[in-house]
């Protein structure tokens, strides 16, 4: 078995000590109990980033904090609580428009997460400005969430979804970008960062193309916005999606930026309480933005907690995280690579670290089960991207996706386990 083979220079180049960020981290602390008997003790090693990140202490305090002291409806009650509710919501929009360089908190909705905030778009925005025919411009790498509200749509106002394809390495195929637009192209939704390559796509590039046809560009920011300076400004993009609970923030939070013009001009998606100025019993007119696009009693104590993580992450430095995890990519491509038999999808130069991989002809979720009893938790299946399984020719694939809490060493933990894997399934490798 292989020396531990760190990266040169990674800690003097990063400015944060991964060892010490995973003290803030609880549940990095897990153990589980292997064996027949139950007599193997093994650490956790968290490796499944991509689907959910795990919650530092300053965030599970602030939602604590929020229940034990300020707990109550926001924008309309009349006391002291419902102050102190409303306070603390809005000063977490404040936090998000900061954070994501928004030119107001009024380009801030707060939603459940990137799947809310652009099925919140299909049908707000595309009830508002599409008609038969038109193309929506999407690309062949999508997770199901910028795919599935595009096809709802599709087939209620009779558009047509047109797709960008990727090519072998994972990268889309972005050369002469102007061909993918015809007159009736109304608006482009792109991922930012795959969750199954961890291809990063070029936005800028791709809005700067959008803009000189007027068309309108939507990014599914799920994976980047964890993991990369994001400011929506300079990427010039017109909506842009987040998770909370994919950047140290709770479930059940997300965010959707949009231009207030956009904002301004959309119909309101959901009905009900707070979204409304007047009421009559047949009609109604709307409330300010963004509040039009918050109907109902929003998650407050998860917009707290995501307030929390973005001052968390912002402590750390996004530029940090970002330098940190291509150097854990890096490592972890080159140890992955030394195994004979590993086949890894998606081999873009400008990557996060998410890597998907084949261990031999082992089934993706056996890779994961071994790995799971050697205490390391990785995804394994579709990643809910199944036309991209299906253009790659498998049903799944095994996937390690890493966090600024991961460290080398867990690097080392996956790659021996790995090995160890190989040996246990023999002449099946
Ligand atoms: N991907 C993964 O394991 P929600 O579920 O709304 O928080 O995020 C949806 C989503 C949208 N876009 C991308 C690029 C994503 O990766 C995800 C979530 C997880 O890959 C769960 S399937």
């Amino acid at each position: 078995m292989k020396e531990t083979q760190q990266p040169e220079s990674w800690e003097s180049a990063v400015g944060f000590d991964p060892h010490r960020v995973r003290q803030d981290f609880p549940i990095l602390k897990e153990t589980f109990r292997r064996g027949r008997q139950g007599e193997r003790s093994v650490p956790l090693v968290y490796l499944d980033n991509a689907a959910t990140t795990q919650k530092p202490r300053p965030v599970i305090q602030a939602v604590v904090d929020y229940y034990e002291h300020a707990n109550a409806n926001v924008h309309r009650a009349i006391h002291t609580l419902g102050d102190r509710a409303t306070e603390l919501y809005e000063a977490s929009r404040r936090k998000l428009a900061r954070f994501l360089g928004a030119a107001s908190e009024r380009e801030i909705v707060f939603t459940r997460g990137t799947t809310e905030a652009i099925n919140l778009v299909a049908a707000a925005w595309g009830r508002t400005f599409l008609n038969p025919g038109d193309e929506i411009l999407l690309t062949e790498m999508e997770h199901h969430s910028n795919l599935i509200p595009w096809q709802l749509l599709a087939r209620e106002k009779q558009l047509t979804l047109r797709f960008i394809p990727f090519q072998a390495d994972g990268t889309l195929a972005l050369e002469h970008l102007d061909r993918y637009f015809t007159p009736r192209t109304r608006l482009v939704a792109v991922t930012h960062m795959s969750n199954v390559f961890g291809t990063i796509n070029p936005i800028k590039a791709i809005v700067a193309a959008a803009h000189r046809f007027d068309v309108p560009v939507l990014v599914d920011g799920a994976q980047s916005a964890p993991h990369m300076p994001v400011n929506v400004q300079e990427l010039d993009c017109d909506f842009f999606a987040l998770s909370g609970h994919k950047m140290c923030g709770p479930t059940g939070i997300g965010v959707l930026y949009a231009r207030e013009k956009w904002l301004e001009a959309m119909e309101p998606y959901h009905g009900g309480g707070e979204m409304i100025r007047s009421v009559w019993l047949d009609r109604a007119t709307w409330n300010d933005i963004p509040y039009k696009f918050e109907a109902g009693t929003p998650n407050i104590a998860g917009a707290v907690g995501l307030g929390a993580a973005v001052e968390y992450l912002s402590a750390i430095g996004m530029e940090n995280i970002a330098r940190y995890e291509r150097f854990l990519t890096r490592y972890a491509l080159e140890r992955l690579r030394e195994i004979p038999g590993v086949r890894i999808f998606g081999e873009a130069p400008e990557r996060g670290g998410v890597l998907s991989f084949y261990v031999g002809q082992i089934h993706p979720h056996d890779v994961a089960q071994f790995l799971d009893a050697e205490g390391i938790a990785i995804r394994a299946g579709h990643h809910c991207a199944q036309p991209i399984m299906r253009k790659l020719g498998v049903m799944a694939t095994a996937r390690a996706s890493f966090y600024f809490y991961n460290t080398p060493e867990e690097v080392d933990r996956l790659i021996q386990s790995i090995n160890k894997m190989k040996e246990f399934f023999g002449n099946g490798f």
